[in-house]
C-alpha cells in the first residue's frame, strides 16, 4: 500500500550540515572488483515477495517504495553506494527498493525515473550520471508528487527536488592541489608537469575535482599537460595512461587520476611503460575516492596520497524521507565527512578553503576498519 505525502520544499539553501558516514554492511565488493555489483538484486525481482512480507514497517506500518536511479557499476565507489542503498533500504527495514543500474547512460536514467512515476513509488533518489538535463523530468516527479531526493553527484540546471546528499568536489580537488603543492615544495620539486585523468564528462564529481584542482594549478603556475576522461573506470584509466606514456615519454611526473579506478588502470599502464610512480618513484600519483583497494596501495607507497570521497549517503537520505513522512521541514542540503589520507606525514596538514585540514598517516588499522 502506497502512502503520498506532498513534500515541503525548502528553497533556500540551508548552511551544509556535516555528517558522519556509518559503515554500510558488506564491504568485500569494494576491496575486490569493479565489475562485480549487486546490481541483479533489482528490485522487481523481489517487489512481489517483499511486497507481501513488508506490510507492517518501521515507522508508518507501511512499505515504502522507493526507486533508485543509480549511475552504474563503474567503480568501487559506485559498489559502495549501491550496498548502501541495498541495506538502508531493505524489506527488513520496510522498504521496497526499485533499484534501476543506469551503465552511465543519460538516457537509461531518465527512462528509468519516468518509470518510477508509472510505478507510483512514494520516493525518488537520483544520483544524477550528469549535471543537466533535468528539469523536465523532475517537473514530472513533481506533478506527480513523488519527492525527489538526488544523492552524491549534483543537479545544477533545475531546483525541482526536496533535497541532496554528498560531497563537495571543488573542495577535494581544492585539497589535492594544496597537498601536491606541499609535497612538491617539501621535496624540492620546482618543475610540475601533471597528467589528468578526469572522470565522466558532465558529472559534477568531474567538474568539481577539475575546477578546485585547476585553481590551485593556476595560482602556482604549473604545467598541465594534458587532460582527458576516463569515465571512472580503470579500463578508462589504463586506456588514458597508455596514450600518455607514449605522447608525453620523460615528459611528467604528476598523475592525478579523478577516481580510485582510473588510478588502478594508470599504475597497470606506467607499470607496463616503465614507468616509476609512488612514493619512491619518478611520478607522483594520486587519486579521489579512498575505497579499501586504494587506502592499501596508498599504504604500500604506490600511490602518495587519496582524497576521501564518502559513498555512504543512504543513511543520511532515510532520515530525509523519514522527516518528510513527519510532515517535517527536512535539511536541503547535507555533505558526508571526508578525509585525505596520505603514505607518510611528509605534509601533515593542508589549508582548505581557510579550513586546516589533516593529512592521515595511513596504517593497516585504518584500512582493516573500514566499511568499504
Ligand atoms: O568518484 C567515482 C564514481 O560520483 C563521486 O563516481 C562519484 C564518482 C566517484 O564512479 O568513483
Amino acid at each position: 500500500m502506497k502512502r503520498k505525502i506532498v513534500s515541503v520544499l525548502v528553497c533556500a539553501a540551508m548552511a551544509a550540515t556535516m555528517i558522519a558516514g556509518c559503515g554500510g554492511g558488506s564491504d568485500d565488493a569494494a576491496a575486490t572488483t569493479t565489475e562485480e555489483t549487486a546490481t541483479e538484486e533489482t528490485a522487481a525481482d523481489d517487489a512481489a515477495a517483499e511486497d507481501a512480507a513488508t506490510d507492517d514497517t518501521a515507522a508508518s506500518g507501511e512499505t515504502l517504495t522507493i526507486g533508485f536511479a543509480q549511475v552504474g557499476h563503474e567503480s568501487d565507489w559506485r559498489t559502495a553506494s549501491t550496498q548502501s542503498c541495498q541495506d538502508v533500504f531493505s524489506a527488513e527495514n520496510g522498504y521496497d527498493l526499485q533499484f534501476v543500474d543506469c551503465d552511465n547512460d543519460s538516457a537509461v536514467q531518465l527512462e528509468a525515473v519516468r518509470g518510477f512515476i508509472e510505478q507510483d513509488v512514494d520516493y525518488i533518489i537520483i544520483d544524477p550520471i550528469v549535471s543537466t538535463g533535468w528539469d523536465t523530468v523532475l517537473t514530472e516527479c513533481q506533478d506527480a508528487g513523488i519527492p525527489v531526493i538526488v544523492i552524491d553527484r549534483t543537479i545544477d540546471d533545475s531546483d525541482k527536488y526536496a533535497a541532496w546528499v554528498g560531497s563537495d568536489f571543488k573542495t577535494e580537488g581544492l585539497a589535492c592541489g594544496e597537498w601536491l603543492k606541499a609535497y612538491a615544495d617539501a621535496k624540492g620539486i620546482t618543475d610540475l608537469n601533471i597528467l589528468v585523468i578526469e572522470g565522466t564528462t558532465g558529472a559534477s564529481a568531474t567538474i568539481g575535482r577539475t575546477e578546485g584542482f585547476n585553481e590551485i594549478a593556476e595560482r602556482e603556475g604549473w604545467n598541465i599537460l594534458d587532460s582527458q576522461t576516463g569515465d571512472f573506470t580503470q579500463e578508462g584509466g589504463q586506456q588514458v595512461m597508455e596514450s600518455y606514456c607514449k605522447s608525453y615519454e620523460g615528459q611528467f611526473n604528476v598523475v592525478i587520476c579523478q577516481n580510485d579506478n582510473e588510478a588502478f588502470g594508470a599504475m597497470d599502464a606506467m607499470t607496463a611503460a616503465g614507468v616509476s610512480y609512488g612514493v619512491d618513484g619518478d611520478v607522483i600519483i594520486v587519486s579521489f575516492d579512498a575505497a579499501r583497494t586504494a587506502l592499501q596501495y596508498c599504504l604500500d607507497g604506490d600511490l602518495n596520497a587519496v582524497f576521501e570521497c564518502n559513498p555512504l549517503a543512504a543513511p543520511m537520505v532515510e532520515e530525509i524521507i523519514k522527516g518528510l513522512e513527519a510532515g517535517e521541514e527536512v535539511e536541503t542540503e547535507v555533505y558526508v565527512e571526508e578525509s585525505c589520507f596520505a603514505h607518510d606525514d611528509t605534509v601533515p596538514s593542508i589549508s582548505v578553503n581557510g579550513v586546516d585540514t589533516p593529512m592521515t598517516v595511513l596504517t593497516q588499522d585504518i584500512i582493516d576498519a573500514r566499511a568499504y
